[in-house]
């Protein structure tokens, strides 16, 4: 009977495991058998009229991942690569048999897919590597599989560069959007204008951490470089080489400081001004003159003789008007023309280098702002402010790449913990990533069409090292590649266990840098009866912490240590009068290796039933109003997380204490970061009630820097109540001259703490 048992157990692995499909993006098909094929040190191939270039690829990675030897074989041959011509586009076939692995491919991209499976496929134990037996059949479901990639913020080597289009192939993305040019920095030798580099690829000074720290401060440190011509050519046939096209972007007519910096004669205003080592928009941007349309197009006329890519990227995006406004050239224009205002000069800027473009046979891709005043008739739009830009692009029959903010930006943070380096701001875990679809709701089917694809951008203004780079990139990679590869993708929970038992072995095959944030503690807080309870998970559900849970009320501490799963819970009660304690919760994580410290103040609201009208803006809601009442403090720098924000004039908050209690106050946090339009609120008006019904007169603060104390403002108004509700009021706009003029200013609260009198 025991052995019975035994043999069922065993089965049920055994099938579980062959289940799993390794290969990410997951295959149209993946259908495992018995049994499994074992690899030689040296394997023989027949290659047949395979290109050398993927060959090379092959025999570069199966050697350099697993030290396994390709040899071209006639006879008797363990692999064997045939051309099928029924096959879809980029699409492949694996037959792992007894002793053969038969591969068929449509073309050259699909027997690079086909390499770049078979190696995820690969499995190593005590014995050497061995391939399990399955029929594999794949085709992506889109063209546009992309990674943006910003050089001109920071700069990144030839090698590095081709560092990235490796690990690219890998997963087998096929668009490298190449980001040249930037108000930072010109990265591309231009020969008819050699100051474009001499002057623009440098800055003199980089600002130190981030935009919004204020005062701000510089390094003093002069930065930059540029790829020659022959480097560009050099990684366009690097890239061609792995079945990936590199999409050259020259931004206008905003992002352009560095090239004004070189020849000011093309702005509005011909001001000398230097390169910025400053990140955000600037108002100095092309002047919409037919010196300037010559000067970009003689520009664009080089970019396409070193770029054999259909698409070439204009840029497009943020560019202010305010120059234009006052511009005697571009106002002539605006005249002349007929114009209703500077967007449809942006409009026209934009169709001069279309016709550009299509006259050399090429055609034009912008960001969505390309839209504005009206979309030049060849222009393909990147939607990256949301998915409008795209729906709307598709519905006029234009082709459209996704790349929307909410799933795409791979310089936000992507856990919200304290370990991760400083980044833009934001809020992007691989779990977001994994939901992108590049079709948006609401597209007919034929308008679905327009939609060629999706990529990730790759910003770099807090990205200065490839080592660093890559922590952003990956994981998140794998995700977006599962979005814009597969037709039907598995669950997130099966894409995490393909990822935790054979993709993160590969990534370190690999030596890639990636981030661990999945396996990082998250801590999960509940209400109770009288508090909260925490919880701690990660991606792997059975993962332990070794835990140090340290309670200190600033004259006695205490501590234990327990080893804690996922289910296990730590309450902690609000607390009696005068016994408030620090809990100091440090988790020890085996698989990052790292000590994460969670600390949870005792206060008296913690866990209280709180109403919030109107509710927090969705895109800062976690948790709720639990958010408010658990003990911990929104932190700085913002990290966009443990801050409720709101987009509203008057926010109301009610706390309820459960019971009348003798009451002496109320202190609040409150955000203050105008560089992300968050601003403090001008008052915070208190009333209180014993029954909810009949409320006291309100008792009225105002806020500023000066009437709070480390970010909080204290509100007294003593007294036995219940209910304490808190109207916070916020200026309307926000006034001239600071950041966001013109704009609903942000809210942002954290902690709202009840205060007792002192016994
Ligand atoms: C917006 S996305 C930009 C870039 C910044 C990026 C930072 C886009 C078309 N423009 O200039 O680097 O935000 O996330």
């Amino acid at each position: 009977m025991k052995r019975m048992i035994f043999l069922v157990l065993l089965m049920l692995t055994l099938h579980a495991q062959a289940q799993i499909c390794p290969v990410i993006p997951t295959p149209a098909l993946y259908q495992p058998e018995e049994g499994t094929i074992r690899l030689a040190k040296v394997l023989p191939v027949n290659w047949g009229e395979t290109a050398s270039e993927v060959r090379d690829f092959a025999a570069t990675h199966f050697s350099g991942i697993y030290g396994i030897g390709l040899k071209e074989q006639q006879q008797s041959p363990v692999i064997v690569f045939k051309v099928d011509a029924q096959l879809k586009a980029e699409g492949y076939t694996i037959r792992c048999g007894q002793n053969e692995i038969l591969v068929s491919y449509a073309d050259e991209p699909g027997a690079l897919h086909a390499v770049t499976s078979l190696l995820q496929m690969v499995e190593t134990d005590g014995e050497g590597a061995c391939i399990r037996r399955a029929l594999v059949q794949d085709a992506p479901r889109f063209s546009w599989r992309g990674l943006h990639l910003d050089v001109a913020r920071h700069f990144f080597s030839v090698e590095e560069v081709k560092r990235f289009i490796d690990l690219m192939a890998l997963y087998k993305f096929n668009v490298l959007h190449w980001h040249l040019t930037d108000d930072q920095g010109w990265r591309i030798e231009i020969k008819k204008y050699p100051d474009l580099t001499r002057i623009g690829a440098y800055r003199d000074s980089t600002v130190i951490g981030h935009y919004s720290d204020q005062p701000r401060k510089y390094d003093h440190i002069r930065y930059g470089d540029f790829y020659t011509q022959d480097q560009v050519k050099e990684i366009v046939k690097y890239a061609a080489d792995r079945s990936i096209t590199v999409v050259p972007e020259i931004e206008m007519p905003g992002h352009s400081r560095a090239a004004l910096a070189a020849y000011p004669v093309f702005s509005c205003t011909g001001k000398q001004q230097e390169v910025p080592g400053l990140w955000g928009i600037f108002d100095d941007i092309y002047c919409a003159k037919d010196e300037t349309i010559h000067f970009l197009q003689d520009i664009l006329e080089e970019v396409i003789s070193l770029f054999p890519s259909e698409y070439i990227h204009v840029g497009g995006d943020e560019a202010p008007k305010t120059r234009w406004k006052e511009c005697p050239d571009c106002q002539r224009i605006i005249q002349e023309q007929g114009f209703a205002d500077e967007h449809e000069l942006q409009s026209y800027f934009i169709r001069k280098m279309d016709a550009f473009l299509a006259a050399k046979g090429r055609k034009l891709i912008g960001w969505d702002e390309i839209l504005e005043g009206g979309l030049s008739p060849n222009a393909a739009v990147m939607s990256w402010r949301g998915e409008e830009g795209g729906i709307e692009a598709a519905r006029q029959h234009h082709q459209v790449v996704m790349t929307p903010t909410t799933y795409c930006y791979f310089d936000y943070y992507q856990s919200r913990h304290s370990a991760e380096p400083l980044a833009i701001g934001g809020y992007l875990p691989l779990e977001k990533v994994y939901r992108f679809n590049p079709v948006p709701e609401g597209l007919s089917a034929e308008e679905a069409g327009f939609i060629l694809g999706g990529q990730a951008n790759l910003w770099t203004e807090y990205i200065a090292s490839m080592k660093h780079l890559e922590y952003m990139v990956y994981p998140r990679a794998l995700a977006l590649a599962q979005s814009v590869w597969c037709t039907e993708k598995p669950s997130y929970t099966d894409f995490l266990e393909t990822f935790v038992t054979v993709q993160e072995p590969f990534l370190q095959r690999n030596k890639v840098n990636y981030a661990r944030s999945v396996h990082f503690p998250q801590v999960k807080t509940e209400r109770t009866e009288d508090g909260i309870a925490l919880s701690f998970y990660e991606a792997s559900p059975d993962a332990l912490f070794d835990a140090d849970i340290a309670v200190s009320n600033g004259l006695h501490k205490t501590s234990l240590h327990r080893v804690i799963g996922k289910e296990d819970r730590i309450f902690i009660p609000r607390p009696e009068e005068g016994t408030e304690s620090d809990y100091s919760i440090a988790l020890y994580s085996a698989r990052v290796q790292d000590t994460f410290v969670f600390r949870v103040a005792q206060t008296h609201s913690l866990g209280l039933p709180v109403s919030i009208e109107p509710a927090p803006h969705p895109k800062y809601n976690h948790n709720g109003s639990l958010n408010l009442v658990d003990g911990t403090f929104g932190r700085l720098p913002w990290k966009g997380a443990d801050w409720l924000g709101f987009n509203e004039p008057d926010i109301g908050i009610t706390v309820d204490l459960t019971e009348v209690k003798k009451m002496q106050g109320v202190r609040i946090g409150f955000l203050d970061s105008n560089g992300s339009w968050i601003y403090l609120p001008e008052s915070v008006e208190i009333q209180t009630s014993v029954d909810g019904t009949r409320w006291s007169e309100p008792v009225m603060a105002s806020v500023s820097r000066n009437t709070m104390q480390d970010g909080r403002q204290t509100v007294y108004c003593p007294g036995e109540t219940r209910f304490v509700q808190l109207r916070i009021h916020t200026m309307e706009r926000i006034p001239e001259g600071l950041d966001g003029a013109g704009n609903t200013p942000w809210t942002f609260i954290d902690e709202v703490e009840i205060l007792y009198p002192d016994l």
